[in-house]
Parts: structure tokens; sequence; C-alpha cells
């Protein structure tokens, strides 16, 4: 019996796409009848294919013991089997082309009806995505087997079909198969019919495949249209006086207006036959290499990208359309214009919505071998990239991807892949696709000499790479030497960060060259689940009880699973904004529109003083419509007098409503400094009585306050540590921070109060700071003086030894009652910022609660951080509490629970409130680069050991 049933799945262990599949062609619409089989449908899962049931395709196969499952869905996500995460590696032995025999198969019937009608009409049944293998039958009859998990299959459905009656269709699907080995996508792996299901009437006669090419002259402004059509069929775009127009000719339809990111403009068009009506949208927009420029329409464009998987935080890769569509709204409003489709052809609808919303596209293949390169970087041994068994498949895949989305304007390259490392095979693919369509240049990150390829490359290059190659001095070879660069992935979004977008920008800006980049990636790939106590939360590797995973390497978007942005979205959209306002030295400020084709005509101006954050005066500033690229100076408006620290606030907003954002959307903001803060002196004067120092009481044994005015607190006392942020880990990056610190002991000090000394009007506490084992520690001296409403600390801290790191941070700890549940501060705001991440705070004064301070980061670490703070105000309820100031800035985090239980927690849940709120004042922080995943921190954002000095005022509020 075993040795039957192993000779009935030998698809499973081949490397062939499958057999019986129609071939390839464009993903479209027409008037022909369609039926939508996605529905509920009756489903089997068995652990083994020798366990699934031998007759399950029968027709009058009883399936009454079954359970009902959608489709499109995965399975493993409505309770059949569990969801696996592995990054690089590979969840079963390298022994390709072969499969675990422990194969979660799973089989799914459905009946429907086929309308009478159909008699006589070819039928064909259109599987949008099955993971990762699948046989079908209809009616009984074996249809074909089909594998490629995120392309479509077509099956001739004709023979097969009964139409005027019942139709019964049946599936095994197979978790794991030969092309398990080409999709080791860094992902869950999740199976099953997660795309959607489609039985076409192909009427004779009927259009079966076109191919536009709709190209824009940008010297004349005319546009070229020829649409390619097996057999001859009739094309009409009536705003273009185009009517009938004969397919496989050029017609020359004289001006038009050209599709960009910017403005994607399209024209309706029907493509039809006697038999068959198309409808589409066109494009016209021509996309080349020129003078080692990568140019849409005859300019240099810049990707300001996003890597974007297919993620539903309850539906994994069956993302409902609609969440798509908000999604790339959202993208748009955060001023991204690129996507690239990591790391496989998403669905195919989603192409339709960048066309009409306007982003340039990477599509990339369904290819990924990374478990390969895994054992030895270099030789990637057995990579089926490079083995001949594995050709038919690339090509396969390359074909069904190109053929679906030749007809996007959206997609202006094609990508062979992702981490395949580089072999003959990507040769072939490449060779065909030129062929296939000369309009579009090819990408592949893992051609390291660009041999196949248009574009030079890069994942994760530090910024001195960048520069490098934006001069054209990197010591490359012949064939990348010319070629245009483009980060395919940089920034790690993982957890806290990225930092250094605004670095990367300038390089991008500075050089024609860098056409810039992909942020790795979109969308944190959190399930969501709940805890015990019936708390949401989100999981990630190992929380389904997977023997080998890769944790939250998964959690490592812009936005959380449920598409929340994260503050690194914030500063992405500060970073890639299209108008960028800055001060000069003139009394004055120079604006620019960064778009590359949009011009900036319906824009207001608006601007505000703000005096120590309370407006003073508003207006708007007299601004002249800038063409793409075109910037002006503006002097600044006549201000008013004011007294305190004052910034002028300029807001670029949208004038009327864009299909992606409402009027008064935020393109771009600048401040101007227009007043500094009047210098301020700490208070002194009052004299000590005991242990009491103007609203201060000390705890002698500790030398820590113990109360100020009354209200219990604990502290300060010097803390360095920060829970670890993911690039402080620096997992896959140049460098361990937190491995460091840790060996440090910095998450251990212990302090030893060495002399107070009580002088008339001051307190002076010296302690040293250490860890168990370690000798090195910090000399932290604190100098007391008050006068009648306020206690001033002088902090000063001195390193004793060697700290061969940046420090995660400086500064004290403080502990005061959790009655005290709203912050209100004049610095930067309203979010987080961090050393090099802070483009998209601005000076302001802004009030949030103690809960509001926190940023949920899926896996728990440093968050919520304000700089620059000037003061700020923590009250409870009634009004009551303190105010923190400093003669210079500071920074600042509170949160109901400590930086160790912040340290230690794994996920949301595990952050349990206290009835105490810890305050974090701090000389300053080290950024946060994007060490999780490539360059940690730069240089200049790094907080050395010091010598440091804190300067902190407490007064009570009256
Ligand atoms: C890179 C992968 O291409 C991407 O899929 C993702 O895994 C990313 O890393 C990290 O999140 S490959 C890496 C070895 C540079």
């Amino acid at each position: 019996m075993g040795s039957l049933l192993i000779m009935t799945t030998p698809y499973l262990a081949q490397p062939d796409p499958g057999a019986g599949r129609l071939p390839a062609r464009a993903a479209f619409r027409s008037d022909a009848a369609a039926i939508d089989l996605n529905g509920t449908w009756r489903f089997h899962l068995s652990p083994t294919v020798a366990e699934a049931p031998a007759d399950f395709w029968q027709v009058d196969f009883d399936d009454t013991g079954w359970h009902d499952l959608p489709v499109p869905a995965h399975w493993q996500l409505h309770g059949h089997g569990e969801p696996a995460y592995t990054n690089v590696v590979y969840p079963f032995p390298i022994d390709p082309p072969h499969v675990p025999t422990e194969n979660p198969t799973g089989d799914y019937r459905t009946d429907f009806d086929a309308p009478a009608a159909w008699a006589g009409t070819p039928a064909v049944l259109r599987f949008e995505g099955i993971d990762s293998c699948a046989r079908v039958w209809l009616n009984g009859h074996e249809l074909g087997v089909t594998s490629g998990s995120r392309l479509p299959s077509e099956f001739d459905a004709t023979a097969a079909l009964i139409p005027g009656g019942r139709n019964l269709l049946a599936v095994r699907v197979h978790q794991w198969s030969a092309g398990s080995y080409v999709e080791d996508q860094d992902m869950w792996w999740l199976s099953g019919i997660f795309r959607d299901v489609t039985l076409l009437a192909r009427p004779a006669g009927g259009i079966d495949d076109y191919f536009v090419h709709a190209d824009y002259d940008h010297l004349t402004g005319r546009g070229t249209l020829r649409v390619e059509t097996a057999a001859p069929a009739r094309i009409s775009v009536p705003e273009l006086g185009l009517l009938d127009a004969a397919t496989n000719t050029d017609h020359a339809v004289g001006q038009v207006r050209p599709w960009n990111a910017e403005t994607p403009y399209r024209y309706q068009a029907t493509l039809a036959t006697d038999a068959e009506t198309v409808p589409l949208w066109i494009g016209f927009r021509t996309v080349r290499i020129t003078d080692g420029l990568l140019t849409v329409n005859g300019r240099r464009i810049l990707f300001r990208g996003v890597n974007r998987h297919e993620f539903h935080p309850d539906h994994g890769r069956a993302v409902p359309m609609d969440v798509v569509r908000d999604e790339l709204l959202l993208m748009k409003r955060h001023h991204i214009n690129a996507i690239r489709t990591s790391h496989y052809p998403p669905h195919p609808a989603m192409l339709e919505l960048c066309d009409e919303l306007g982003f340039w596209v990477i599509d990339e293949c369904d290819i990924e071998t990374h478990g390969f390169g895994l054992e030895d970087w270099q030789g990637w041994p057995g990579n089926p990239s490079d083995d001949p068994q594995w050709q038919g498949a690339y090509l396969d895949r390359m074909r069904r991807m190109v053929e679906r989305d030749k007809n996007h304007p959206s997609v202006i390259m094609w990508s062979l892949g992702n981490e395949a490392g580089i072999g003959d095979n990507h040769r072939v693919m490449a060779q065909w696709t030129r062929e296939r369509d000369p309009g579009r240049p090819l990408h592949y990150e893992g051609d390291h000499e660009c041999r196949y390829v248009d574009v030079y490359s890069a994942m994760y290059p530090p910024l001195a790479t960048v520069d490098a190659v934006g001069r054209y001095e990197q010591a490359a070879d012949e064939l990348r030497r010319d070629k245009p660069f483009i980060l395919c992935e940089y920034a790690h979004a993982m957890g806290n960060g990225p930092g250094g977008l605004r670095d990367y920008q300038d390089l991008f800006e500075r050089y024609p060259r860098c056409q810039g980049g992909f942020v790795w990636e979109w969308i944190d790939h959190g399930l969501r689940r709940r805890s015990a106590d019936g708390q949401e939360y989100f999981g990630y590797g190992g929380d389904f009880g997977e023997p080998l995973h890769d944790g939250h390497f998964v959690i490592d978007g812009l936005v959380s699973p449920d598409r929340t942005p994260s503050p690194g979205l914030r500063e992405l959209a500060a970073v890639y904004a299209p108008v960028t306002i800055a001060a000069t030295d003139a009394d004055s400020v120079r604006i620019r529109n960064r778009y590359d084709f949009a011009a900036l005509d319906q824009v207001t101006y608006h601007w505000v003083i703000e005096e120590e954050g309370l407006p003073a005066a508003e207006g708007t500033l007299p601004v002249p419509p800038l063409a793409p690229d075109e910037e002006v100076e503006v002097a600044l408006p006549r201000l008013p007098a004011t007294s305190a620290e004052s910034w002028l606030t300029i807001s670029a907003r949208l004038t009327v409503d864009q299909p992606w954002a409402a009027a008064g959307h935020e393109l771009g903001q600048g401040q101007v400094m227009v007043r500094p803060a009047t210098p301020r002196r700490l208070p002194t004067g009052t004299k000590r009585r005991g242990d009491t120092l103007g609203p201060a009481e000390f705890d002698p044994a500790r030398g820590t306050l113990r109360a100020l005015a009354g209200m219990a607190v604990d502290g300060p006392r010097l803390d360095v540590w920060r829970a670890p942020t993911d690039n402080d880990e620096g997992y896959y990056g140049d460098r361990k921070l937190a491995q460091a610190w840790r060996d440090a002991g910095l998450d251990r000090l212990q302090h030893r109060l060495v002399d107070l000394r009580r002088d008339d009007d001051a307190i002076v506490v010296t302690t040293r700071v250490a860890a168990a084992q370690q000798r090195n520690g910090f000399w932290a001296t604190y100098r007391w003086t008050a006068d009648q409403q306020a206690v001033a600390l002088e902090l000063s801290v001195t390193p004793d030894g060697e700290f061969p790191f940046p420090l995660p941070r400086v500064g004290v700890r403080l502990a005061v009652p959790g009655t005290l549940s709203t912050v209100e501060w004049f610095g930067l705001g309203p979010g987080e910022a961090y050393a090099d991440s802070r483009q998209a705070a601005r000076v302001g004064r802004f009030t949030r609660t103690v809960d509001e301070w926190q940023t949920p980061y899926i896996f728990p670490q440093e968050n919520g951080g304000r700089m620059s703070v000037r003061w700020a105000e923590l009250r409870d309820e009634h009004g009551g509490g303190f105010r923190v100031s400093s003669p210079d800035t500071y920074q600042l985090t509170a949160r109901r629970w400590t930086s160790e239980l912040l340290t230690a927690a794994q996920h949301t849940t595990d952050l349990v409130a206290d009835d105490v709120v810890y305050l974090n004042l701090d000389v300053g922080h080290t950024g946060l680069g994007s060490g999780s995943c490539g360059p940690s921190v730069g240089e200049r954002y790094r907080l050395g050991p010091g010598p440091h000095r804190l300067r902190l005022i407490l007064a009570p509020l009256p």
C-alpha cells in the first residue's frame, strides 16, 4: 500500500513545475462568464500522504465527517496544524528534491452548479495561489498538478465540466513539495488554497491573452500604443479618439498624459473581439536605462520604497482586498512611492491598485533558496539556482509572473527573486524575460556582478558604501560599474527603529546614480493570539511549538500586524516628504519640491509661531507654484515679538483632496527658531534643615530623595541601561551592542555611597557605580541646592575604567507615584525620537498620558523616548504633581514598569503596570541604527562614557 502511494505522488519530489497546466497568460477580467468558487469548502487534513483518503476525489466520496474551511485561507489559521516561522533555515532536511514523510496534506472538496449555457464553451479552472503543491480533480477526472505557491495555475476544465449540473471539485494540497526548496522566504510557512479560485468560460474567438505596449516619448509628449494579441482583436481608447483599431500594430495616438507614480493617469480602453470584450486601463510610460540612470519618461526617478510582504494578523497571506487598498493608501499618505513585492508576486488585484494609486513596483519572482547559502555563503552547495534539473521550474515561475503582470504600468522592473545565490538558471530566466518584455529592466540582488541584470542592487550597505558607489569610486568589476544603484533592502525596521534614514536619503539626493531604496520591511508579521486571561497579543516564531524557528525576526515592519503606524513609519514619512522646508541664515526659508514629476501648485504653506509651545500668531506664506525639483527662497513672515523660546513652524498642506489624502494633508514641514530660550540658572539660596533641602527630603542611607513636597519619590540614581532594542541586539548586524552592555553588567549596576556632605545650602552625594565582578564603573556626584520652590540637581558622571562601546543612555531613574498619570512637556514631540530618528519630531508643547506615552512594540524594548525636553510636568487628575526642567535639555521616558521588566518581557502582555511611574531623565541615548540586520548606529549618534553632566530642577506644582 505504502509503495503504491509513493508511486502516485512522484510529483512531490520532482523539481518540475507540474503537469496539465495551461500556458501562462495575463490576469484580466472580461465580459465572459465566470463562476467565483471562493467560499466554504469541505476539508480534511492528514499528517502524511499515506494517511490521506485515497479516493477523496471521487464524486460520491462521503465527506460528512470533514470540516468546513474558507477558501481562500491557510489551514493553519483555521485550527488545522500550526504555523511555523523560519527565516533562512529550512524546516526540513536539505535533501532536494525530497520532502519529509510527515507532510501535512489537506484534501479539499466543493461543489457548484455550472449553467447549462456553458455547454460547448471551453472552461478554465484558475487558482491564483496554492501553497505549496496541489493535484486537482473535477468530477472525478484529474486535471493536473501544480506548484509555485504565489503564482497562478490554470487547467482546462472543458471535458470534465458538467454544464447544467452539479460539479464536484477536489483538490489535494501538500504542505511540502520539491517547490518548497525554492520558496524559502523569510516568513511564516502557511499552506493551502490562499488565493481566489474561479471557473472561467473561455468563449471561442475570445481574447486569451494580450500585451499592452503603451510608450511615451517625453521629447514630443506623444504616445504609441500597440496591443499584442494572438488572434486579431480591436482596441478602443475613446479619450484618444482611437476606435476599433487593430491589435498587433503601432498606433501613434498623439499627445497623451503619461503615467507615473505621482500622477498616475490612465486611459480607459476596451479590447474586443466578436466573442469577448475586455475592459482595461492603459498607462503610457517608458522605462529606460539612460546614461547609467534608471529613467521613466525621460526623468531619473528616486525610489522612496518599502518591501511589502502580503500579511494579515488573522489571515496570513490571504489578505482581504479592502485591507490592501487601505494599506496602499496608508503608504501614499506616508509618501512612499515604490514597492518591492518581496519576495513573490502579490495578489494580482494589488497591482491594479498600484496602477490606480501610483507606485513604482519591482515585481519579484517566487524564488528563494536561502538555506543553501547558510552552509557556505560563497559556495551555496547544491543550490537549485545552478542545477539544470531546476531550470524548468525557474523559467516556469518567471513566465507565470511576467505573463500575469505584464500589463501593469506600475510594474517597471522584474526581479528574478531573492536570496537564491546565483546560477545558470538565472541566466535562462533573464534571457527569456528580455526577449518577452524588452520594456522593463531586470533586477536581482543576488547577481552581485550584474551578469544578468540591469541595476546594481544591494542589501543593507553602510553609508560609506553608498557614498563610494555614488561617486563611482567603489572597487567594482566592469559590469556593475555603470549601472544605476538601488538598495533593494535597507533600514531594517525591526522593533524600535530604523535609525539613520535621513543619512541615506541625503546620499540618494546627492548622487544621481543612487536611486533610492526599499526599507525592510512594511509590516510586522505577528499572528493575533489571546493570552489565558483573554488579552490580545501578537505571536511570532516559537509561539506555535516550532522546534526550529527564528523568534521575532519576523516582527520587523514599519506598521504593526494590524497596520498601526510605528514611530519608524512617521520618521520615514518625514524623510520621504515631497516638500522640504529649511531655514537659511538670512531670515528666509528654502522650500523645495522633491517630486520627480508632480508640480506643487495646490499647496498651502501654513505658518504658526509658538512661544514656549503656545501659538502667538499664524498665517499663510505666499509661495509660488514649484515645478518638480524646483526650489525657492521665501522671506519669513512678519512675526510678533515674543519673550520666551519661540519657533516658527511652516507646514505645506494639500489645498484640495487627492485620491490618497484629504485636503489639509501635510506634504512637509520645517521649523525655524526665532527666539532662543533665556539662559537659566539653578535655584540656590535655601538653607538645609537636617536632611531637608527646600521641598526635598533625603534618605541619608542612600543619598537619594525620599519625598518631594510630601510626595513619596525614590531616586534619582544614575542609570545607563535601556531595554535593548532589536537593533541593539544586532542579530544579523555588524555589532552586538546589547551583548557588550550585558557583559559589562550595565543592566545590574550597584551603587556605593562614598560620601554624603551636608553643607549649609547644599547636599553633595558621591557614589561609585559598578556591576558585580566588574572593575570598571562610574563616579557619580550629585550636588543638590534649592530655593523655596524648587530643588536642583547637578549630576556629574565620570567613567572609571574603559568602556569600548557606546553606552545605551546616561541619566537617572526616579520613581514617583502612579497617580501622576499625565505628562505635558515642551521639547521634541509629539512622538518618540532618538538621536538618529528625529525628523518627524518638532519643537512644541505636547500632552500625553503615561499610557499613551508607550509604543507597544510587539517584542517589548526601549521606546517612548522624548528628546530635547526643556521641561515636563507630571500631573495627577487634580492637577497636582511636579515639574522637571533644565537649563539644558534632557531626554525623558515615563513608564508604569521598570526597565528590568521591559527587558525581560517577551510579549506585550508581559508588561504589567506597577502603582509607580518610573521616569528616566537622561543626558541622552545612543541612537537606534539598523543593527538588527545591517549597520549599527552611526558614529555621531553614539553616546560615549563621559564625562557627562545632567542638570535638573524639580519643582512641586503649586
Ligand atoms: C534579507 C532577506 O532578503 C529578507 O527576506 C529578510 O530576511 C531580511 O534579510 C532580514 O529581515 S537577507 C539578509 C541575510 C541580509
